[in-house]
């Protein structure tokens, strides 16, 4: 064996071991306090231990990057420990309080994970979407020191039942996708079953079909020797056509069983028989558990075989729980070593009771040459492996657009359009990316002057053939826009790969990605995913609600404030005017380059709107195709402040206010003509803007948990914004979205809240047709405020049609 080898295979045993011992330890610490098992590690993980060995100590550049199967997470910490990344007390605390992650976690672990994992599927088509910037970012003449990096998946076979890998496929085949590695963990198993006969077969040519090299690790090398001894074909044909339950199932049970089946089906008391006989128990499990994926020099041999960069999936057959007592079970995902079990593989691995976290412990080589070797390999040749950019200077305010009625969604394309004509750094490297929105979202401006990203040129064919068009889509490899078929994950996906490009390529980019606001919903899990892993983006949703009253049902959203005021990782804003709309993209340019420490937000007693800004995030823009009225007014430092905070008084309410509107977003013009029309029947009434929901809950939460600290001085933003009004007043909140959005607004400083807003699905007709019937409209608002606000009869307000 070369020495290499050697050192690998060494490797392996303590890899598995480390993985093995560190589930163990957590369940053994754990489930006696809550009654929880840590299933669903021990066998998942045993599955990738060669793979994963190979790659890791073998194969892996520093510039690689790799999202690693959400089960194999302890694998890879035991990895990193090995390479001295990880440290034991977190080994020690898996699963635990602060402890290393159940799934590879980005944000949470210590030891440089590439990609978050967790929810399947997604980490798998990240990859796809990292290695399509990574073309973005060189063919834009940065990151120039750095070697291409190889994006690379290890996934389940049962993860490839995620559809979003699907639509990252095609979406990779329509953009030349290179330098991508998908590794399939091919067990046969999922978590409840043994998957179906052939799947390979299926993979295959899926693969094929979008122009992907495939690779099919089936045998290991013991294997392919042991088929050119006398009687070994027969055994290929054999093993060609067992079964999956078989297999596993034999593979479960061990050498006598192996020798009992193989004997009944094979043997010929010829060289069949002599084949079968002349291996003791032990020898005829370790070869038929010699599948490709559990064997190293197969492995290596395949994966330094590629000499391209055309995208290659790997078919490696496995065994799930490979090299412990639940190999092959089907019930073995959630499955445990029992302590007895346990206590036999450390000795039969040469670790001593009481040794069982030291690196080197039971090694045959000895642990000084360990250190050597692993001192050597590539992938820890630049030590720490996340980078960073510096932060791009973001001009004192955008050229905001002056017109006299227009919608935010006009606006957003007209302030995009300005950066496009501008010298500014930040612009080059703003990013737009819609998958089949790009036009009806107001990115076409933008597009026009900055042009499509391809890596080989193409024109625009009606341009060149001087067809009038509004459009030019020109593709060149200094375009800046990316444009993505229509599926929403694939969306989500890439604004994390984009959002991710200074932590993984050294190089900042601004990415900027729109589409129809009910459509987040179809790319929830994908969004929440980008957000999990810090990735920094700006999300541009419109239209929105029922406002977009033509469209009917199927293109209203409802619930998407809410969704934009729970997601962590994601401040959202719903302006109503464009002038807020250049304050809040602004502040988005900046917030989402930020990085700080949030910690000391909690001391500081100072502390104006206890929003944890230091850290930054992505924001998320919920705008309007709706033309408004625009305020003609200066923008002072003062209103720009409460802007990003979340609201402002556009009517400040006098001392004896009877009644307040809050309203958010598109119904502007309704809640201003509400207070107008009942200003003469009603003292001092007061309009608040609410720009962003989000910021005003999250600061009035951050406020009241300082304040039972002990901080007694914290205030956020909100309660100073209501602390002026009598305890008397109602309060009447509207918005185009789900009425709960505001609704919390009532319990700041207890004022009876009346909360109008959207809650069923949307009906086509008018927008005035609509807000009536939804209850946000001028009359409603009068109507609710006549109810929460006792007094004389408003004069204004009509009497209800009994319809
Ligand atoms: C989106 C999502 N749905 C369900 C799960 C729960 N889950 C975790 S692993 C798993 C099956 C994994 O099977 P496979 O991908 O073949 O991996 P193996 O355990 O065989 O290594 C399931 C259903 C999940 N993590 N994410
Ligand atoms: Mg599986």
């Amino acid at each position: 064996m070369d020495q290499r080898l050697r050192f690998l295979a060494e490797l392996e045993r303590k890899v598995l071991w480390l993985s093995t011992y560190t589930i163990h330890n957590a369940n053994h610490l754990r489930s006696s306090e809550d009654g929880l098992k840590v299933g669903g590690h021990q066998a998942s993980s045993a599955s990738l231990s060669t793979i994963m060995t190979a790659l890791y100590f073998a194969v892996l550049r520093p510039q690689d990057r790799v999202a690693v199967k959400p089960h194999a997470s302890p694998i890879f910490h035991a990895i990193q420990y090995l390479l001295g990344h990880q440290t034991r007390e977190k080994l020690e605390n898996f699963r635990g309080y602060k402890g290393a992650q159940s799934y590879p976690s980005r944000t949470k672990d210590v030891d440089d994970v590439d990609f978050s994992t967790g929810s399947v599927g997604l980490g798998v088509a990240q990859t796809l979407f990292a290695s399509l910037v990574q073309d973005y970012v060189k063919a834009h003449g940065w990151a120039k020191g750095r070697p291409e990096g190889r994006m690379i998946a290890l996934l389940g076979d049962a993860e490839m039942d995620e559809g979003n890998i699907f639509e990252a496929l095609l979406e990779g085949w329509k953009q030349g996708l290179r330098n991508c590695w998908w590794i399939i963990d091919y067990n046969r198993q999922s978590l409840d079953a043994v998957i179906r006969e052939g799947l390979y077969a299926r993979f295959e040519a899926i693969f094929r079909a979008f122009g992907w090299d495939v690779v099919i690790l089936k045998y290991g090398s013991l294997q392919e020797a042991a088929f050119k001894e006398p009687g070994g074909e027969r055994l290929r044909q054999w093993i060609d056509t067992a079964p999956n339950q078989l297999y596993s199932a034999l593979t479960f049970q061990g050498g006598s069983a192996w020798r009992r089946r193989l004997l009944d089906d094979l043997g010929d008391q010829g060289d069949m028989t002599r084949f079968i006989e002349k291996r003791s128990d032990a020898e005829l499990a370790t070869l038929m558990s010699n599948l490709g994926g559990h064997d190293l020099p197969s492995l290596l041999d395949a994966f330094e075989r590629i000499d391209h960069d055309r995208p290659t999936v790997f078919i490696a057959y496995t065994i799930k729980g490979f090299g412990l007592p639940l190999a092959g079970h089907k019930d073995n995902h959630a499955g445990l070593l029992t302590p007895a079990q346990l206590a036999s593989y450390r000795d039969a691995i040469g670790v001593r009771e009481g040794h069982e976290w030291e690196r080197f412990e039971g090694t045959r080589i000895g642990a000084e040459a360990m250190r050597r070797f692993l001192g050597g390999i590539p992938f820890n040749a630049e030590g720490r492996r996340r980078l960073g950019a510096p932060r791009l200077a973001v001009p004192a305010e955008l050229a905001t657009p002056r017109q006299a009625r227009i919608s935010t969604q006009q606006g957003f394309g007209l302030l995009l359009n300005e950066l496009a004509r501008s010298r500014e750094e930040l612009a080059d490297r703003i990013v737009t990316t819609s998958p089949d929105v790009t036009v009806s979202t107001n990115l076409g401006p933008f597009v026009n002057r900055r042009g499509l990203f391809a890596r080989n040129d193409m024109k625009d064919v009606f341009k060149a053939e001087r067809i009038p068009s509004t459009f030019a889509w020109d593709f060149s490899p200094k375009g800046q826009h990316l444009e993505l078929g229509i599926a929403e994950m694939n969306l989500f996906i890439l604004l994390s790969a984009l959002g991710l490009s200074h932590s993984l390529f050294g190089e900042r980019l601004i990415p900027i990605g729109t589409l129809y606001d009910p459509f987040i919903q179809r790319g929830l899990d994908a969004l929440n995913y980008a957000c999990y892993q810090d990735a920094r983006f700006i999300l541009v949703a419109t239209p929105s609600g029922v406002t977009l009253a033509p469209e009917g049902g199927a293109h209203q959203s409802i619930g998407t404030p809410l969704i934009g005021m729970a997601q962590d990782g994601l401040a959202a804003f719903e302006p109503a005017f464009v002038d807020e709309l250049s304050v809040i993209l602004r502040f988005a340019f900046d917030y989402l380059q930020r990085s700080g420490d949030s910690a000391h937000a909690e001391r500081d007693v100072e502390e104006k709107s206890w929003l944890r800004d230091e850290t930054g995030g992505s924001v998320y823009l919920r705008l309007s195709t709706r033309p408004v009225e625009q305020p003609q007014r200066e923008m002072t430092a003062p209103l720009r402040e409460e802007i990003i905070d979340g609201a402002y008084w556009l009517r400040k309410p006098g001392p004896n206010a009877q009644v307040v509107i809050a309203y958010a977003g598109a119904v502007a013009p309704e809640a201003i003509a509400a207070v107008g029309l009942m200003a003469e029947d009603r003292r001092d009434v007061g309009l608040l803007a609410v720009t962003s929901a989000d910021r005003l809950n999250a600061g009035w939460t951050a406020a009241q948990r300082a304040r039972e600290r002990g901080l007694v001085h914290a205030r956020s933003h909100i309660e100073r914004l209501l602390a002026q009004l009598p305890p008397h007043c109602g309060l009447v909140t509207v918005l185009d979205g789900h009425p709960a959005t505001l609704a919390w607004l009532g319990s700041v400083a207890g004022h009876r809240t009346r909360s109008l807003g959207v809650e069923h699905f949307g009906q086509t007709g008018t927008i005035a047709d609509l807000y009536r019937h939804y209850g946000i409209d001028a009359q409603a608002i009068i109507a609710a405020a006549q109810m929460i606000a006792p007094g004389r009869p408003i004069r204004h307000l009509r009497a209800v049609e009994a319809s």
